[in-house]
């Protein structure tokens, strides 16, 4: 059977490559040529361990094809953004014009899936009216589905294959048949339900993860009134059988988390009185953040101090810049006139004039080094080495990442958020 998966970032070409990889012919479709181009000659353009391989040897086998437009197939695969506007508002413009770009390949017996994390509802208000423009009968004649995706960048091939999946039919032949397909390569368990039910789901789990890193966010900030190490607190209280408290940092980045609680925010404003503070909360922390390094730099009667900037991307040890919330830290620095550098090892570009590609680079006469991110490479590096470079041996740790004591030993002042 064939497989047309329109959208080939992070989520897309994933689920792909792995379904090239598992008895089924895959046209991929995205509208960006520059992706279009290197997937064609077998690179793939995004930092995900094993996507490579898969895509190499879907390429060997012939079971994959990629071009800007789709083409008729068994199944259809929507796994396009699903972002917010700056009014926090969905944005489900990509959504809207996938779903008609696939209208006129649609045929009888047809599967359309939504993988897109959406709104509650999405699939019967928003898609549905598209897909009617196809005059095939619902349910019968053409099948339709909403079935998220739940893995985390970074982990993306281990997930899609072992994490348990919720599927939601707009009928039981829809899920049915969404579940079969699935099979192919998914070994968790597949949960049933309807469109909506797996829409609310799958934008509950990213919200209760957002609303639990708020709590660890506000407790790091009463912990630093009171004189307490929060991560050693938050530690000795998950010891607790029923207690799992998030970990507190600058802030919730990436395309997910720190986005999909405004779509609930939105339609019932009313009733979601914690989720809206908690994104607050948890966008509150670049700010908070920046303060505590003009406050470090004071306490120290630095003046025109220079900060080094340790990661870019929103988390650990992937090259994804979206939504991070290093571009806000850096943003207020800026505003409040404090010189950077800034180095990520995982990030080969970006707009910022002021990235260098070392780590050295980035503390020559540097006074604070601001780590964001917890990339490993940051864990392994040597104090004694960067020391030599600074103007003054500071180090101000937002992630617990590094080992504190080591640095205590080479001579630096050592500050960590939430301590
Ligand atoms: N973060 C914290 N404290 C924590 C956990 C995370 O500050 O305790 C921050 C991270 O640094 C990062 C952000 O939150 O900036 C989000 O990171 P993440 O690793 O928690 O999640 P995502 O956005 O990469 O992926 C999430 C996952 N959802 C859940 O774990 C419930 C993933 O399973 C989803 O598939 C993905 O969203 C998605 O696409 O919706």
């Amino acid at each position: 059977k064939k497989i047309c998966v329109v959208g080939l970032g992070y989520i897309g070409l994933p689920t792909s490559v792995m379904f090239a990889n598992h008895g089924y012919h895959v046209h991929g479709v995205d509208v960006s040529e520059r992706v279009v181009e290197s997937l064609a000659k077998g690179e793939v353009h995004i930092e995900e361990p094993g996507i490579q391989d898969l895509l190499q040897s879907a390429i060997e086998k012939g079971t994959f094809s990629v071009s800007t437009s789709p083409e008729e197939a068994d199944i259809f695969i929507v796994a396009v953004p699903s972002p917010i506007r700056e009014n926090k508002t969905a944005d489900l413009t990509y959504v809207e014009k996938a779903t008609e770009s696939i209208v006129p390949f649609l045929r009888k017996g047809n599967l359309v899936i939504l993988e897109s994390t959406v709104p509650p509802r999405t699939v019967e208000d928003v898609m549905m009216p598209v897909l009617e423009k196809s005059g095939l009968v619902f349910g019968e004649e053409l099948y339709i589905s909403h079935s998220p995706e739940r893995v985390i960048p970074g982990k993306v091939t281990e997930e899609l294959v072992n994490n348990d999946r919720v599927v939601g039919g707009i009928n039981q032949i829809s899920s049915d048949k969404t579940v079969e397909l699935y099979r192919a390569f998914v070994k968790g368990e597949i949960h049933v339900t309807d469109a909506t039910t797996a829409e609310l789901v799958k934008v509950m789990e990213n919200t209760y993860r957002d609303v639990n890193i708020a709590f660890a966010n506000e407790l790091a900030k009463i912990s630093e009134r009171i004189g307490v190490d929060v991560w050693e607190a938050i530690r000795f209280a998950n010891f607790h059988p029923r207690v799992n408290i998030h970990t507190p940092g600058p802030g919730v980045g990436g395309h997910c988390i720190a986005v999909d609680p405004w779509f609930l925010v939105e339609q019932e404003p009313e009733q979601s009185k914690i989720i809206h503070l908690s994104r607050t909360t948890n966008d509150s922390m670049p700010q908070y953040t920046a303060d505590r390094v003009e406050k470090i730099l004071a306490d120290q009667s630095i003046q025109h101090g220079k900060v080094a900037v340790f990661g870019l991307s929103f988390k650990a040890n992937i090259d994804d810049l979206r939504e991070s919330p290093s571009h806000h830290v850096i943003a207020h620095l800026k505003s409040k006139g404090i010189e950077m550098s800034i180095f990520d090892p995982h990030i080969k570009e970006s707009a910022y004039q002021e990235q260098v590609h070392s780590a050295e680079e980035a503390v020559k006469d540097a006074d604070l080094i601001l780590i964001l991110t917890d990339h490993n490479r940051f864990k392994e590096m040597d104090p004694a080495v960067l020391k030599g470079n600074m103007r003054s041996p500071m180090i101000f740790d937002t992630k617990n990442c590094i080992e504190r004591s080591d640095w205590e030993t080479a001579g630096y002042n050592v500050y960590r958020l939430g301590d």
